[in-house]
């Protein structure tokens, strides 16, 4: 068995609006943070120690970073070198320079000749010797318009048509490395991509049409024991034959991956079959605090009382609240800096709700003479919130004004409705 470990999205560099500066260092203390996570996989995989190391791309925030930031993320790859463990760095879109081929940020590896490095900035098969044998992997950097299609001949045709083109050319492209594959070797793809049914973020599918996304059955291929994936930041499993994973990014980069949980995957790799564990990583913790405080009596109270229900030490929070404009004078922000003082970072976003003035049916005027039910429908109409229960209001509507008719004179007088 060949043992992996497969991490990805690194961006070292990248959130530093949720950190501080450290007054030892000079640095943001989320580089920090970034640098500690990495160093924590790159222990991993000598602690094991592993065959192979494939990192699925995005290393930096673009592709070109701050000397210190190349230089930490050079330091921790080089203990790799140092342990003689090949590693596979594949480019991801925030590492490619609008240069072109050999611009990305990771290329000075190949430059350097850095031993038992490669660097995935093209498709290509590599075939590796590690310690348990070898082993060929099956490089696809994020792929743009320009790397795929060398004519301009797509200038009149639509995105979704560029899309399929593009798509048409992967396949054919994909189909000839697969058909010089050594079929008793061990193979892996490992892509910086976008997989159609791919999930991020709050269990969202993503947008289809919104840039270029693969299908999976690209990937599911028979030759492949393994899909080593980068791009989304959420960890997911899309396919378990061939497993086909985004181990997700190391470390929360936004508020947008509060909720998910961080790691790195270590796989157990021979032809034909591949055991799999996600190895979590404890990072640091984002946490949103959110309360409407507009129909509290004590907004301050309310505000506090929030935010003593979060375990906020140590973590980046962001606190946001609704208040009326007339509540905002009592709101005493020295207590509430105080009260946040344990988190690592904080922010604080209040919100000044207006009362909405509803919006006055033209339709129901006051005098205009209306059947009730008419005029009920026309209050449904604009009512988003009553949607749901619409039919069954007019419904028991209908039956009051049957039982009505039913029970008072025999020719009502047309019922009044008076809107608020
Ligand atoms: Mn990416």
């Amino acid at each position: 068995m060949i043992k992996i470990l497969h991490l990805s999205d690194i961006h070292l560099g990248s959130g530093f609006s949720h950190g501080k500066i450290n007054p030892d260092t000079g640095r943001n203390s989320r580089f920090d943070d970034f640098v500690h996570t990495l160093s924590l996989c790159i222990d991993r995989a000598l602690a094991e120690p592993v065959d192979l190391v494939l990192f699925g791309g995005d290393a930096f925030p673009n592709a070109t970073p701050a000397p210190y930031i190349q230089s930490a993320f050079a330091n921790q790859f080089y203990r790799l070198v140092k342990a003689n463990i090949p590693t596979v760095l594949l480019v991801g879109n925030h590492d490619q320079h609008t240069h072109g081929q050999g611009g990305a940020s990771l290329c000075i590896y190949r430059t350097l000749g850095v031993p038992r490095f490669v660097v995935g900035d093209r498709i290509a098969t590599h075939r590796l010797l590690t310690r348990n044998g070898p082993i060929q992997v099956i490089t696809l950097p994020w792929l743009t318009r320009a790397s795929l299609l060398a004519s301009p001949k797509t200038e009149k045709l639509s995105l979704s048509e560029v899309n399929h083109l593009l798509l048409d050319r992967l396949e054919a492209i994909l189909e000839a490395e697969i058909r010089r594959l050594d079929p008793n070797m061990p193979t892996v793809l490992l892509g910086h991509l976008m997989v159609d049914n791919a999930r991020y973020g709050a269990e969202r599918f993503l947008a289809v049409g919104k840039g270029f996304t693969v299908p999976l059955s690209f990937l599911t291929r028979e030759s492949f024991d393994y899909v080593a994936l980068g791009h989304v930041h959420k960890h997911q499993i899309l396919c378990q034959d061939p497993p086909v994973v985004y181990p997700g990014s190391i470390e929360r980069i936004d508020f947008s991956e509060e909720k998910e949980e961080k790691g790195f995957m270590l796989v157990d790799l021979a032809k034909g079959q591949a055991q799999l564990e996600f190895c979590p990583l404890s990072v640091r913790d984002f946490r949103t605090i959110k309360v409407n405080i507009s129909t509290a009596e004590d907004p301050q109270a309310a505000l506090v009382k929030a935010i003593k229900k979060k375990p906020i030490a140590d973590a980046v929070v962001r606190l946001s609240y609704q208040v009326r404009s007339d509540q905002l004078d009592p709101i005493d922000n020295q207590a509430l800096h105080a009260c946040l003082s344990t988190a690592h970072s904080y922010s604080i976003q209040p919100e000044v709700v207006t009362k909405i003035s509803r919006a006055r049916l033209p339709e129901l005027g006051v005098g205009s003479g209306i059947d009730p039910i008419e005029a009920l429908k026309t209050y449904l109409d604009n009512r988003e919130d009553l949607k749901d229960i619409a039919p069954e209001m007019i419904a028991a509507a209908e039956e009051l004004l049957a039982g009505n008719l039913r029970q008072s004179s025999p020719d009502p007088q047309p019922t009044q409705l008076s809107l608020l």
